[in-house]
Order: C-alpha cells, then sequence, then structure tokens
C-alpha cells in the first residue's frame, strides 16, 4: 500500500478502542486486529456498555474474537461499580451503565436515552448473539467474564494510558472515556489522538428519501440518523445520543479530536458490489464471519433499501483513523479514505431555554449547588430529553425540537476546533466496480493471511460433529404435564436442573417459557439451551416472550419500550452482567447446537426470507400453543412461574381455547405483609417497600393472573427467606453423589454464597436460592417437606404508582382466593434437592464444555454403538437405569458452518488474493 513508505520507524503506535460491539463495530475491531502490529498495535479494548449491546454478552463476544485472532494479549475491560455522588465526586470504577447524567451511586437506572434502542430482535438481542451466528462460528478459549475479577473499563483505561502515548478510538456512546478524563485529568498528556464516530454536523440522513408515500418517509434530510426517535429528535446520531454530556467533554478535552460523523458515512452505503464483493472474499474466517453477519443485516432489515441505508459506520472510522495515524508528517489529516476539514463544534447536551427547572435535568434539579459545578445559565441547563416521546421534544405536525447529542457548528469560544471527515473518498482505480477506496482496503486488510484467524468454532475441534439428544420415552407412561416460565435468574436454572431430574414418570416437562423482561437479557437463552443439552433434553421447546411488560413497549415502535419496570435491575454486578453470563459459570456448559438465531421467514413477518428460516426462534406464545395442541383430550398442565407473569398474562389474554387446559399454577414470588417491617425485595426503588421483584417487574400481568380463574399455589418471598441458607444447602450438595449437574449447583450456589459475603453488591443472592423452592414443592411430597399452606384472598397492585406497583393486598371483598405456601421444613427441602441432583439417574449426557472439547478431540471408533445405549465411553461407565437417550447427529436444518480445515487462501500469500476473480479487487 502507498501508504506505507511513509510508515515511521520505531515503535508501534498504541491503540485503545471503545466499542459498543454492534455488527459494524467488530468489522472495526478485526480491520484493526489484521493491521501490521509493528506500526499499529491494538492493546486494549473497553467496553461500551449503555448502548447497543449488554455488557455480559459482549464481554464474551470479544473475547471470543481475539481468542480466534490469536490475541488473548490485548486486555478487555467492561463495567464496573463506582458512582457519581450528588457533590459531583466521581468515584472510582464507574460502570458506564448509564450515561453520566443518570449516573447515582449504583448500576440500575432509567432508560433516558438508551430507550431509543430495540431490546429485541433488530436490537441488542441480535447485536449480543450476532443474529446467532457467533455460537455457531467464533472458538470459546479460556477468557471469560468472571464476577469480580474482569477487569473494569476504567481500570483498563487507566492501566494503558498510564503506560505511554497512546491514540484512543471510540465507536459507541463516550461514557467511558468522559469518566476517564474528568477522574484523570493528569494523565490527558498521554493521548495523543482521539477519534470518534458520531455526530453528524453538516449531515442530511438519505434514509426513506425515495419513499413511496409520505408515511414512509423517514429522517429524509434530517442530520440525524435516531430512527426510533427522529420524531422527537432528528438531530442527533445514536453514539452521541447515547451520552451527550460526555461526548461534550471529549469533543471540549482540548485533545487533537478527529470526528468522523455522518456526514462521511453517509456517503459510503454498502453497495451492492461491495456486498457481492465480500462474498467472493471470505478467504480469512474473520472475513467469513463479517460476510455472514452482514448478510443477515441485510436479509433482516426492514424496507428495501438496505444498500443506500446501511453504512460503513465504525468500520470506515477504524480505517480513516488509521491512515492518519500512518501519515502522521500531514498535518491537516491527509488520509486514503476521506477528505477532512476543520471546523469550530460543540455538542447540544441540553435544550434552550436555559437555566429552567422543569423536572428533566438531573445536574441541576434539587441541588443546592450544581452538579460538577455547572453554571446555572449555562449550556448544560436546559431541559434534556426524558425519553423518545418526551412531550416537550414533540411538536405537532413538525419536526421534533430537541437537539441533545447534535454536534453542530458554532462559532466563538465555546467552540471546539476539531477535524471533520466530511466524506468518503472515491475509489482511485476509476474502472472498479466498488466506487469507494476503503471498500478496497477493508476487503484487502480482512483477507490478508498475515494475522489471520486460527480457527472457527468447529475448527477449533479435530472432530467436531454436531449431535442433538433427545431421551428415549418408549415404553413410558409420562408423568404429570408441566410447563416452567422462568426468567433466566440464578436460581431459575438451577430450579430446571432439579425439574429435569425429577422422574419423567411424575413429571413430563413439556416446555420453557422464558420472560426476558426480568433478571437476564434475551440473550441468555443461549445459555438455557446449552444447560437442555447437558442434561440432554434438546427435545424440550423454548419459547421467548415478549421483551417488555405489559403497555410498555412503545405504540408506534413496538421494537422499543419503557424500562418503567425494568430499571429496577442492576446492570453491573449481581444484575444483568452476571445473569446473562450465570456469574461466569455460562461458559462451562456444553455448547448446544440449538440457539437463538435471527434467521426467519416472510410466514413469519419477517422482511424476507434468510438462508435457515426453519431454525427460527419460536416465541413463547407459539411454544404454548403447541404444547396445548399435543395434549391428549382431557389432558392438562400445570405452570411454574419464576419470574413476571408477562408470559400467563399474554396466555390468558389470548382465546380461551388457549388458557383452558391449565390445570394450575405454582407462582414462585408475590409478598403478603404481615406487619409493616416485611419489606419487599424490590431494593432499588427505595419508594416500593412491600412489593416482590417478580411481580413488580410487571404489575399489570400479575394483576391479569391473580384476577383470573385460575388455580393458583403461591410461593411467597416469606417462605422463600426460610430456606436461603447457602451454608446449609452448600453442606447438603457436598454430601450427595457427584453428579455433573450436583456439581455444577453446587459451583454456582458456593459462587454467589461467596460473592454476598465478600461483595455488597451481592447481598441479594439468598432470593436465588429460596426461588427453587417453587419446583421443589411443584413436585415435593407434603410430608417429608413438612408443608402447611393457607387460602387467602389476594389483590395485586397495578397503579403504574411506584411505590405501590406489584404489591399484594389481602382483600376480603375483592381479592381471589390463592392457596398460600405458609410453612415448609428447610432440612428436608435442602435434603431434597440436594438428594435429587445426585440421582444418578435422568443424569447429564455431556457434563461440561471441557468433556465436549475432549470428545471432540476424541476420534470415533467406526463401528458406532447400537443407537439406544449411551454413545460415548464415558456414559458406558455410567449408565443410566431408566433412561436412554437417542442422539442424531445433526439437527434438521442445522448445517456445520464450515470444513474443519481453513479457508483456502488463509496462510496463503497476499498474491493469491490480487489474482483473485473478483474484479473489484484486480488492479
Ligand atoms: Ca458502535
Ligand atoms: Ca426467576
Amino acid at each position: 500500500m502507498g501508504a506505507d513508505i511513509h510508515c515511521v520507524k520505531g515503535q508501534p503506535q498504541r491503540i485503545l478502542l471503545d466499542t459498543d460491539m454492534d455488527t459494524d463495530d467488530f468489522f472495526a475491531l478485526l480491520y484493526l486486529l489484521k493491521l501490521n502490529r509493528s506500526e499499529l498495535d491494538l492493546q486494549a479494548i473497553t467496553i461500551n456498555a449503555n448502548a447497543w449491546t449488554d455488557a455480559g454478552h459482549s464481554v464474551n463476544h470479544v473475547y471470543d474474537i481475539l481468542y480466534m485472532m490469536g490475541r488473548d494479549d490485548v486486555v478487555v475491560g467492561v463495567g464496573g461499580e463506582g458512582g457519581i455522588l450528588e457533590d459531583g465526586t466521581i468515584l472510582q470504577n464507574v460502570g458506564g451503565y448509564l450515561p453520566i447524567i443518570e449516573q447515582g451511586n449504583g448500576t440500575a437506572g432509567y432508560c433516558r436515552y438508551r430507550q431509543a434502542i430495540p431490546v429485541g430482535p433488530g436490537g441488542r438481542l441480535d447485536k449480543d448473539t450476532d443474529f446467532g451466528f457467533r455460537k455457531s462460528f467464533l472458538p470459546q478459549g479460556r477468557r471469560k467474564y468472571s464476577p469480580l475479577r474482569q477487569p473494569t473499563a476504567q481500570e483498563v483505561m487507566i492501566e494503558k494510558i498510564s503506560a505511554g502515548p497512546i491514540t484512543v478510538l471510540i465507536i459507541g456512546a463516550h461514557t467511558n472515556f468522559a469518566i476517564f478524563l474528568m477522574n484523570n485529568p493528569n494523565l490527558k498528556k498521554n493521548i495523543k489522538h482521539i477519534y470518534v464516530m458520531g455526530g453528524g454536523v453538516r449531515s442530511k440522513n438519505p434514509t426513506g428519501c425515495k419513499a413511496l408515500s409520505a408515511s414512509q418517509s423517514r429522517q429524509c434530510g434530517d442530520h440525524g440518523n435516531l430512527f426510533t426517535a427522529y420524531t422527537s429528535n432528528p438531530y442527533a446520531e445514536f453514539n452521541i445520543y447515547g451520552d451527550p454530556f460526555a461526548a461534550y467533554q471529549v469533543i471540549h478535552s482540548g485533545i487533537p479530536v478527529t470526528l468522523v460523523p455522518l456526514d462521511a458515512t453517509n456517503t459510503i452505503p454498502i453497495t451492492r458490489d461491495f456486498f457481492e464483493a465480500l462474498e467472493k472474499n471470505q478467504h480469512t474466517y474473520e472475513a467469513q464471519y463479517c460476510f455472514k453477519s452482514l448478510k443477515m443485516v441485510r436479509d433482516t432489515w426492514v424496507g428495501d433499501n438496505f444498500y443506500k441505508s446501511y453504512f460503513m459506520w465504525d468500520s470506515f472510522t477504524s480505517g480513516v483513523a488509521t491512515s492518519i495515524m500512518r501519515n502522521r508528517q500531514n498535518q491537516n489529516g491527509e488520509n486514503e479514505f476521506a477528505k477532512v476539514e476543520y471546523m469550530n463544534i460543540t455538542v447540544i447536551t441540553s435544550n434552550k431555554p436555559y437555566q429552567i427547572s422543569d423536572g428533566s435535568n438531573p445536574f441541576f434539579d434539587g441541588l443546592k449547588v450544581p452538579k460538577f459545578n455547572l453554571k446555572r445559565n449555562g449550556v448544560h441547563s436546559g431541559h434534556v430529553q426524558t425519553g423518545i416521546r418526551d412531550p416537550f421534544c414533540l411538536v405537532k405536525n413538525g419536526k421534533g425540537r430537541c437537539m441533545d447529542g447534535y454536534t453542530t457548528e458554532i462559532s466563538g469560544p465555546e467552540a471546539a476546533h476539531v477535524l471533520v471527515a466530511v466524506r468518503a473518498k472515491p475509489n482511485s482505480h476509476n474502472n472498479s466496480s466498488l466506487n469507494r477506496e476503503f471498500f478496497k482496503s477493508f476487503l484487502d486488510v480482512l483477507n490478508r493471511p498475515e494475522q489471520c484467524g486460527r480457527f472457527n468454532f468447529t475448527a477449533q475441534s479435530l472432530h467436531y460433529e454436531e449431535i442433538f439428544y433427545k431421551p428415549d420415552f418408549r415404553g413410558k407412561r409420562l408423568g404429570k404435564n408441566i410447563v416452567f416460565d422462568m426468567d433466566m435468574s440464578a436460581g431459575d436454572f438451577l430450579s430446571l436442573f432439579y425439574l429435569l431430574k425429577l422422574p419423567v414418570e411424575i413429571i413430563n416437562l413439556k416446555a420453557i417459557l422464558v420472560s426476558p423482561n426480568g433478571w437476564a437479557n434475551a440473550a441468555t437463552i443461549d445459555v438455557l439451551y446449552d444447560l437442555l443439552h447437558m442434561m440432554g433434553r434438546d427435545d424440550i421447546p423454548v419459547g421467548l416472550g415478549d421483551m417488555f411488560a405489559l403497555n410498555q413497549s412503545d405504540k408506534l415502535s413496538p421494537a422499543v419500550g419503557d424500562c418503567k419496570y425494568h430499571k429496577a435491575i442492576t446492570h453491573g454486578s449481581g444484575g444483568f452482567l452476571d445473569s446473562d453470563n450465570l456469574y461466569g459459570l455460562a461458559r462451562n456448559l456444553p455448547r448446544s447446537p440449538r440457539r437463538y438465531t435471527a434467521e426467519n421467514s416472510v410466514k413469519f413477518g419477517a422482511p424476507r426470507d434468510t438462508d435457515h428460516p426453519e431454525l427460527r426462534q419460536p416465541l413463547a406464545l407459539e411454544i404454548w400453543g403447541s404444547v396445548v395442541k399435543s395434549l391428549d383430550a382431557g389432558s392438562k398442565v400445570t405452570i411454574l412461574t419464576n419470574g413476571p407473569l408477562t408470559n400467563i398474562a399474554k396466555i390468558l389474554l389470548s382465546d380461551k381455547n388457549l388458557s383452558s387446559p391449565i390445570q394450575d399454577i405454582f407462582v414462585v414470588g408475590g409478598h403478603i405483609i404481615n406487619h409493616e417491617s416485611d419489606k419487599g425485595n424490590v431494593i432499588n426503588i427505595p419508594s416500593n417497600e412491600y412489593a416482590e421483584l417478580n411481580m413488580f417487574l410487571d404489575p399489570l400481568a400479575a394483576k391479569v393472573v391473580f384476577d383470573s380463574a385460575l388455580n393458583i399455589t403461591l410461593i411467597p418471598l416469606s417462605v422463600q427467606r426460610k430456606v436461603s441458607r447457602f451454608g446449609k444447602i452448600l453442606e447438603r450438595l457436598y454430601l450427595t453423589k457427584k453428579t455433573p449437574e450436583s456439581k455444577f449447583a453446587w459451583r454456582l450456589l458456593s459462587r454467589l454464597h461467596r460473592l454476598k459475603i465478600t461483595n455488597s453488591r451481592y447481598q441479594h443472592m439468598d432470593t436465588f436460592l429460596g426461588e427453587i423452592l417453587g419446583a421443589v414443592i411443584l413436585a415435593g411430597d407434603r410430608f417429608t417437606l413438612k408443608t402447611t399452606f393457607e387460602s387467602r384472598p389476594i389483590r395485586v397492585l397495578a397503579t403504574g404508582i411506584d411505590s405501590e406497583d406489584g404489591q399484594m393486598i389481602i382483600d376480603q371483598n375483592h381479592g381471589n382466593s390463592v392457596k398460600v405456601l405458609d410453612d415448609v421444613n428447610p432440612f428436608s427441602f435442602y435434603d431434597v434437592f440436594a438428594n435429587q441432583l445426585g440421582d444418578e439417574r435422568q443424569s447429564a449426557i455431556v457434563g461440561s464444555f471441557e468433556e465436549q472439547r475432549r470428545i471432540w478431540n476424541t476420534p470415533r471408533s467406526t463401528t458406532l454403538p447400537p443407537s439406544n445405549s449411551p454413545r460415548y465411553p464415558h456414559h458406558l461407565s455410567n449408565p443410566k437405569p431408566t433412561q436412554t437417550f437417542l442422539s442424531q447427529k445433526k439437527m434438521p436444518g442445522y448445517e456445520a458452518i464450515s470444513t474443519t480445515h481453513p479457508p483456502a487462501w488463509c496462510g496463503a500469500t497476499l498474491s493469491n488474493l490480487e489474482t483473485g476473480t473478483d474484479p473489484g479487487l484486480s488492479s
């Protein structure tokens, strides 16, 4: 490359990347990892945790990519627990889960800006899982998230920036880096330059300009790109909108900044020619991974304008930044890929008129001294957008008037003088079908044999085989039909182990419904698939429920919505970060061939059919419907719920035929107050003293269920609290027989226990132990457990008022009669649970990921065992007397992603690539 001539000899330039791990982010990351390390050396990655991905999933995604690329040396930082005090003191290790304006002393909080980001398909669920490809494609190494051991974003920034001169690339919201700058002004001198993808200065959004009708016309000509919130704010771009005050701190830091805003990225949409060139040039694993992901973005893109409305944002920025870095003698940012010019800009953080007090601005509202000593009538003192439908911002029949996050040009002393990329440069070879210079570079760099990805998931093991396990029920009389409805909290996984261990002649677990609006984010459904695979139950269907509590999704853009209830759960330690990784143990489970995938078909409402629509993740109501359909005449189902009651309410609110087969329902949750001192457990909403969290998370759904005619057994908080002694249950599990599941449960519970003892963020861990009680009561024997029940008339409050929502009232006049578990013998409970998990029957088929790896690295004997006997020698030595498993080599419709051989050109010479057949690449 021409630019290499100008390379300055000597030490490589060090780079820190702050990313929110969207699809385009890992394009940027892979591009950086492929560059010549003696020139440009990516040394650290910090994860932006308040944007397009969830921290717990994105951290392992980064680890997987780095492992594939042989770069386990790159340090990764995510999260942190420190807060910002009312006087503006920024504590160490602020996690960046919340924008600076919302950051108090903790990681739970409202979704002021985050609300604009879709939660499910098309948003965080698809990004957390990379549309399902991440799990099928990326290999798994040793590094993984582990509670309290994971380096935090601030620790990584401090370590790497202290070590010497460094360049920072920010391709998400600016929270992490702004907090770093505000807390460590003495280290600013080490930061040579900041490159930012974000904002729109003179940009005019081309999306929607060719729409056929006025109703389709979206964002055409707007500065910003908030497609879910453009009616209230047509000015902002997502990265800056994610935390405008943070971006202000970065842009005005005095450190040289190069901005790659929408002005430039709008001129580099992914064209059909580029897409096809990438399709033809997948000579490395990294190129394959990018293409597969990009194809899924295209195939699930709403509307027919993918090639005009999906741009290279972060990837383009990585190109512009590194090209400028390689040409350091050029003073004005000359580079190969973008035209640049200096502009005087600022970031709008609040709306005029300034110095108002309307309750929208926590920097000022109710404070004697404004936070960070901000000026009372300054630029930060106006109305701050509170959500995507903030009435202040909406103008009837007109353009929205909120500008939070707008990178506007201004003059005078308030302006920051920054270099701005204004457009992408055309391809210097004008006979090429690739019309941008950067397209060529991206394809070239990604397909370079140097620093090539070593293997993908299937090639990671010599004898990889995709196997689908299903128990053989022939000749068995199956027991009571059960459907388990859970929100993927730690106790729910332990309850599931227990349910799977109960003899199928007693309990027939027919399906699992998942509520992704509780303790874990939707992508955690993959952990559930892995647990079922471990237990040989790939036959149990799993249905994914609604992303929002009843009535909380947005009327106009249902993919986004309010977090009125969800805000009760912390994002960091003890909250989503841990749930999403099962406290660091999720990756110890064997990997299931089943997984969430964004594959879908037109038949189910997708914009177009993808390659494998038959793999589509079923929805909770669909799974429930198929359970109902499968029942013999007169058969009924018992439901156990361990989370918010959204799915059950949806069943009740749908047609009657769907709810009539419900025999009874066991509800884990709810709190019955006997004394004023009996507090609930909605710990992050202090005004709500008496509700239990499962009820609070969707009070309206709880009301629907408790007002219904269902036959309800309640396992309330007070009795759950009687069975939450870690010491006792661990003692019992330690003494029981060692099955993979009893060992796993012991590890998880002892980890929760240790965390509870050592760290204040984990004080609520016993909640998860208590919630196992439901599963045990459901199938348990009254005499062994010494249970007593009482009938109570119960009503649930769903008033929309924080202090009342989810509260249970004993109401003799209007309450419905509910059977309430009053007492249980805790020691019997611990015994029953531990003994069942230690039972050698219905035990795990593959005990762990390590064991799965061993199997995949052992050549299979050419004579396979008969199909009704356990498959591997391991199982032959550990026979399952009452149940045999059928295994099927491949799940119908699943394809192994790649052969065990590396792509043809990986490791070959670059000249091979250059003589490739693609016209765009030949010169
Ligand atoms: Ca990004
Ligand atoms: Ca739960």
